[in-house]
C-alpha cells in the first residue's frame, strides 16, 4: 500500500482499481500520467497550488501492467514546478518504456536540454489553467517555443474551453507540434455541435500540428461517475472520427487535483472503444500515434 503524504489537499488515487474488460492492443501507451515525489526525495514546488499525495514510478509501472499497457508518457505537473528530478528519475528506470514532458525555464541551458532528451523528454508543457500556475507571458513561452522546435519536440497545452478564442492567435504562431491535454476542457453541458466545442474542432481542422489527447472524462464530466461520465462520450468520438492520426489517449494517473471523486482507472479503461469504436481507431489512439509522436525521434 502507499504512503500518504499527510499534507495531501486532494483525494488519495484508487486503490483497487477494477481489472478493465476492454484488452487494449499490444504495445498501448497511456500518453498522459503523472509521478508525484516521493516528497522526501523529490520535493514539491514551493508555489504550488496544491500538494499531492506521493505516486511513485514504481507504482505507475505496477498500474501499465494491471491495465495491461506497455508504455507511459509522463507529463510534468504544476506541483513539481519546473523541477523535473522525479520525471527524469522514473524516464531512467523505465528501460525505455516511458518518455517524458517536461516544464522549463527560459533560462535553461543547451547542455540541460540535452540531458532531457537523453533522458527520454521529447516536449514541453505550457499550462494556462488559471487555478494551477501562474502562466508565463506569450513572448517567454514563444522562445521557449523556438528553442525546442530545433529539437523536433513538441508543445502540450493545457487550457480551458472559455480560454481557447483569447489564446487561438498565440496557439497558431507556434512553430511545433501541439498536443491539447483533455481536449481543451470542453462544456460538456453545450451541444457538441455549438459553438464552443465548433471552435475546438476548427482549431484541430485548420491547424494541421495540432492533436489532442481524449482524456480525464472524470474531470470533465458533469454527470459523473454515477452515469459513467457519459455525457463526455459524444465530444471524445467526434474528435477521435475527425481526426484519428492526431489523438492519444491516457489514464492521468494519479488523477491530481481531484476533489469530487476517486476514478476508478479500470473503467476508464473501459471508455476506449466508446470513444474509438473499431479496432484500427483504436490502435491508432493507443499505438501508432504514440510510438510516432514519442519514440520516433
Ligand atoms: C492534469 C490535470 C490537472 C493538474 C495538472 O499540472 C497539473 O497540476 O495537470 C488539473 O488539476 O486539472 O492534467 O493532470
Amino acid at each position: 500500500m502507499s504512503k500518504f503524504v499527510m499534507d495531501a489537499d486532494w483525494l488519495h488515487w484508487h486503490q483497487s482499481p477494477t481489472k478493465p474488460s476492454f484488452v487494449v492492443p499490444e504495445g498501448a501507451v497511456d500518453a498522459h500520467c503523472h509521478v508525484f515525489g516521493p516528497g522526501e526525495q523529490f520535493g514539491f514546488a514551493p508555489e504550488r497550488k496544491y500538494t499531492p499525495c506521493d505516486a511513485s514510478k514504481d507504482q505507475l509501472w505496477d498500474l501499465r501492467d494491471y491495465l495491461g499497457f506497455n508504455r507511459n508518457v509522463i507529463v510534468q505537473a504544476t506541483c513539481h514546478g519546473a523541477d523535473n528530478s522525479a520525471l527524469v528519475d522514473a524516464l531512467a528506470s523505465s528501460n525505455g518504456l516511458a518518455r517524458g514532458v517536461a516544464t522549463i525555464k527560459e533560462d535553461i541551458t543547451d547542455a540541460e536540454l540535452d540531458t532531457l532528451h537523453a533522458a527520454g523528454v521529447r516536449g514541453v508543457r505550457f499550462n494556462f489553467v488559471k487555478r494551477l500556475v501562474d502562466a508565463l507571458p506569450f513572448d517567454a513561452l514563444k522562445r521557449i517555443a523556438d528553442r525546442i522546435v530545433t529539437r523536433d519536440w513538441h508543445i502540450v497545452i493545457y487550457f480551458e474551453s472559455q480560454d481557447l478564442s483569447e489564446l487561438y492567435d498565440f496557439f497558431t504562431s507556434l512553430p511545433t507540434t501541439l498536443v491539447v491535454d483533455h481536449m481543451g476542457r470542453p462544456d460538456v453541458t453545450k451541444p457538441v455541435d455549438g459553438e464552443d466545442f465548433s471552435l475546438f474542432l476548427k482549431f484541430m481542422a485548420e491547424n494541421e500540428n495540432v492533436w489532442s489527447k481524449v482524456s480525464c472524462p472524470e474531470r470533465i464530466s458533469v454527470d459523473g461517475p454515477s452515469k459513467e461520465y457519459e455525457d463526455v462520450i459524444p465530444f471524445a468520438r467526434k474528435v477521435v472520427e475527425s481526426f484519428p492520426d492526431r489523438v492519444l489517449w491516457g489514464t492521468d494517473w494519479p488523477h491530481p487535483n481531484m476533489k469530487s471523486h476517486i476514478p476508478d482507472d479500470g473503467k476508464l479503461v473501459n471508455m476506449i472503444p466508446l470513444f474509438a469504436p473499431t479496432p484500427e481507431l483504436q490502435h491508432k489512439l493507443l499505438v501508432a500515434n504514440p510510438m510516432h509522436l514519442y519514440w520516433s525521434k
